[in-house]
């Protein structure tokens, strides 16, 4: 059996993404198994985690007499306003515990700086301040991204189309993501991808490759 070439990326799969979390994401610890399977069919596996300081501005409670989930008006545009979430050091920020990525090389931090957001693995959402993750996969000769995690209709969906436009070939595995889907955001994400160029497989797909 052959190792596919590539890095598979495990976006955020962190308890508060999970049932139970401060932002769940439906049924978001179902990708757990899926990856678990899939990590040991790739050459190259990294994590991301979601890692906000105390009174980040994505919180809502950064924020007094706003909503939950309403836009405001950031020095770098719009951000939407979320509960609390991983939170530097607590369990919410912590990997679920199911998590058994084989072979992990990377685990990078994003979104802990407390006056940008990051949803994506390449820039934080001013869209302009690297993460590092562009260079890492230069110097490494790494061309092929996969990614998989949560949320499909966020982080996966901002990482995928960066990785694009950065150069890189860009899959995301659609059963090995779920999304939080706020009035259509899921179906306007992947409408998105298929524009931007990223492709589209099932985890099937690639262990049949893998196996046979
Ligand atoms: C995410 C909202 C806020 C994600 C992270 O991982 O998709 N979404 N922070
Ligand atoms: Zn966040």
């Amino acid at each position: 059996m052959s190792l596919i070439p590539g890095l598979l990326t495990v976006i955020d799969v962190q308890n508060d993404f999970c049932p139970g979390g401060a932002l769940a994401v439906p049924c978001g610890d179902c990708v757990i198994p899926v990856i678990n399977d899939l990590s040991a069919l790739f050459a190259h596996t990294a994590l991301t985690q979601d890692w906000h300081p105390q009174g980040h501005l994505s919180f809502v409670s950064s924020h007094p007499g706003k909503n939950l989930f309403e836009a405001v008006s950031l020095s770098y545009g719009p951000q939407l306003l979320w509960p609390d979430h991983c939170v530097q050091g607590t369990p919410g920020a912590e990997f679920h515990e199911g998590l058994k990525v084989q072979h992990c090389e990377l685990i990078l931090r994003k979104g802990f700086r407390r006056e940008i957001d990051s949803y994506s693995a390449f820039f934080e959402n001013d869209r302009k301040t690297p993460t590092g993750l562009a260079g890492y996969l230069r110097e490494r000769k790494i061309d092929t991204v996969y990614f998989t995690g949560l949320a499909t209709d966020f982080c996966v969906l901002y990482s995928a189309l960066d990785a694009r436009r950065l150069g890189f070939t860009s899959i995301v595995i659609e059963d090995a993501c779920r999304g939080m889907d706020f009035q259509g955001s899921l179906a306007a994400a992947w409408k998105q991808m298929a524009e931007g160029g990223v492709t589209r497989v099932r985890s099937a797909e690639l262990l049949a490759k893998a196996g046979g």
